[in-house]
């Protein structure tokens, strides 16, 4: 009899403790490994930990839930209730998500962050009517250039096999002769590997990831931009959690974003070392080459105040106040 009821007790509690634990799916497009995950999973370890348990982030690394440009309707329509995106992967959807894809406007971490200071309340803005949160974004390491050919100016692309991840990269491609070709990162080893592309844009940090030095040996370091992560969080989901859990995501998302700037910056070195150890060629552009980008640069910001309008001045007049 003692026995039937410690069971049914422990039973109870069981139901109880199930019914104030939420669980929420985190979709996420890059690898485990890649430094941005890693700082997603911190932040759920961080919020499981402040909150006893009562929320459960479970984060699904390399697209494996949601494909890279699914992944801000999932969170939007509640499918996930947080998930991280590439903003520039939306652009056109609205300009201003396109911003910090634009090269050479913000060039650096320092610019890169001051681009964001100027982007954040347009972005809150437009994800809350989106019945979105912005919890916290994080920078890619600077783009440069992949290629297997040597380059001294834009010239030398003309026909390269382009691998675009943003409208931004594929108009790069148009600009310099080159074919675009749409691949998101969880593709790009195969990509490379079945010759669907033979050159691209991206970090240090991709190019590690992805094992690029398998394929293609020369990195140009034209350092051109610096596109960000953003974590997004469904309100409703977020307005079901109970004050006490709502203030641990939103200081863990906070911590993430500082923790996550500085790992950028340490990943941008340790990967192109890594690079350089795996036989890949970093190599510092020509005055050509840099003079070419920087005018491609100009185009692009010309063509993105054209669509973006009077919202897109004001960004750019803010952040270079
Ligand atoms: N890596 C991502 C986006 C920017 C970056 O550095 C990619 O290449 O898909």
């Amino acid at each position: 009899m003692k026995l039937k009821y410690a069971l049914m007790a422990a039973a109870l509690t069981l139901s109880v403790s199930a019914m104030a634990q939420t669980k929420w799916d985190l979709p996420a497009a890059y690898p485990a490994s890649n430094f941005h995950t890693e700082n997603l999973v911190q932040f759920a370890k961080d919020v499981d930990k402040a909150t006893g348990g009562k929320l459960k982030i479970t984060v699904h690394a390399n697209a494996s839930l949601f494909k890279a440009p699914e992944i801000k309707r999932a969170v939007q329509q509640g499918q996930a209730q947080i998930g991280e995106i590439l903003l520039v992967n939306y652009q056109n959807e609205w300009q201003i998500f396109g911003a910090d894809g634009l090269p050479f406007l913000a060039d650096s971490y320092d610019e890169s962050m001051k681009l964001y200071k100027a982007q954040k309340p347009l972005l809150e803005k437009k994800l809350a009517e989106q019945g979105m949160m912005l919890l916290y974004t994080v920078a890619w390491p600077p783009q440069g250039i992949y290629t297997k050919r040597t380059l001294n100016s834009a010239a030398d692309m003309k026909g390269l096999k382009w691998r675009a991840y943003s409208p931004a990269t594929a108009r790069i491609a148009e600009l310099v002769g080159a074919q675009p070709v749409t691949v998101q990162a969880a593709e790009l080893s195969q990509a490379m590997a079945t010759g669907v592309v033979d050159s691209y844009m991206s970090s240090g940090s991709t190019g590690y990831d992805t094992k690029t030095y398998e394929h293609i040996k020369n990195w140009y370091d034209t350092q051109a931009w610096l596109p960000k992560n953003a974590v997004l969080v469904n309100r409703a989901a977020f307005d079901a959690l109970d004050k006490p859990t709502q203030a641990a995501v939103l200081k863990a998302g906070a911590e993430a974003e500082t923790r996550g700037w500085a790992a950028s910056k340490a990943e941008n070195t340790r990967t192109v070392n890594l690079l350089k150890q795996n036989g890949m060629n970093i190599i510092t552009p020509s005055p050509q080459l840099k003079a070419d980008m920087k005018k491609v640069g100009d185009t692009m910001l010309k063509e993105w105040l054209e669509k973006a309008g009077p919202e897109g001045q004001a960004l750019v007049d803010a952040y270079r106040k």
